[in-house]
């Protein structure tokens, strides 16, 4: 079974390495340096030859969060503050937001997480090569090299994260903060009340009048967010305002989740 992307030509679901990957993340990272130039400092075949050193030649269910430090290190990049947005089964929601207001960046709209967005791959043990036929599913098991590499970018944007930051939510499941998601195991535990401060939590409600704020799910959120004396508010906002905001973007305006 295999899915495309239409308008990209990257495979999001075959068993093995993405078709091409070597093409596909160079192609990538020097599309975002043409787009972005103060990121020209970057070298995309340094960084590609990074990346692949990660996780080459090892046993594609031990590749452990700590194997991409390197890799991670090679990529500069700053972000502002005030600009960060992260998000949790809010996926689709959160980077049409992003793309449409302009006025927060979520991990995929920077260059580590635009290069590896979609992407598959993992190596062979004793091999030099990568593994177009094959690679574990994202639970397949646990130390996986997409996984690893997902939480090693995600631990990297939380600590960067500064000012005011969002998170998204999905308001429509019963469990909006999940404390096994990245959102809730990797990037919360990374947010340095020193240099955030303020967390705007938002829930992203299809049925209208959802009050997902006041759940047990966001009490729990709401007490470790507390613990690690971190400021933050909650509010319920309906999906159908979003998708206004979206549709029909006032430029670099993030009223309509504020
Ligand atoms: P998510 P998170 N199989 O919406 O908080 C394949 O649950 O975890 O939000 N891929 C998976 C699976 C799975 N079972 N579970 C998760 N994924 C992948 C980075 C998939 O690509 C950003 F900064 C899915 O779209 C956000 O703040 C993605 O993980 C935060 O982490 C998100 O799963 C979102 O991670």
């Amino acid at each position: 079974s295999m899915s495309v992307q239409l308008g990209d030509n990257t495979q999001t679901t075959t068993k093995g390495t993405t078709t091409n990957l070597k093409t596909v993340v160079i192609e990538r990272c020097r599309d975002y340096i043409r787009t972005f130039p103060q990121m020209s400092s970057n070298n995309c075949d340094a960084i590609w030859e990074a990346f692949q050193n990660s996780f080459l030649g090892k046993d594609p269910c031990n590749v452990k969060v700590e194997d991409y430090d390197l890799f991670i290190t090679t990529v500069q990049q700053d972000i502002p503050c005030n600009k960060s947005l992260f998000w949790s089964k809010t996926s689709q929601i959160a980077h049409d937001f992003a793309k449409a207001t302009k006025c927060l960046m979520t991990l995929e709209d920077t260059l580590l997480g635009y290069m590896m967005d979609g992407l598959k791959w993992c190596g062979k043990q004793h091999s030099k090569e990568l593994n177009y036929t094959s690679c574990p599913g994202w639970v397949e098991c646990e130390l996986n090299p997409v996984r690893s590499f997902w939480r090693r970018a995600s631990a990297h944007f939380a600590e960067l994260a500064c000012g005011n930051v969002m998170v998204m939510l999905n308001g429509s499941i019963d469990t909006p903060f999940n404390k096994q998601s990245i959102f809730g195991s990797v990037e919360i535990k990374r947010f340095d009340s020193e240099k955030i401060n303020y967390i705007s939590i938002r829930v992203i409600d299809s049925l209208q009048d959802r009050v997902s704020c006041n759940s047990m799910s966001l009490e729990d959120l709401g007490k470790i967010l507390k613990n690690a004396s971190l400021n933050f508010d909650c509010k319920d906002i309906d999906k159908s305002e979003v998708e206004r905001c979206i549709n029909d973007p006032i430029p670099h305006s993030c009223d309509c989740v504020n």
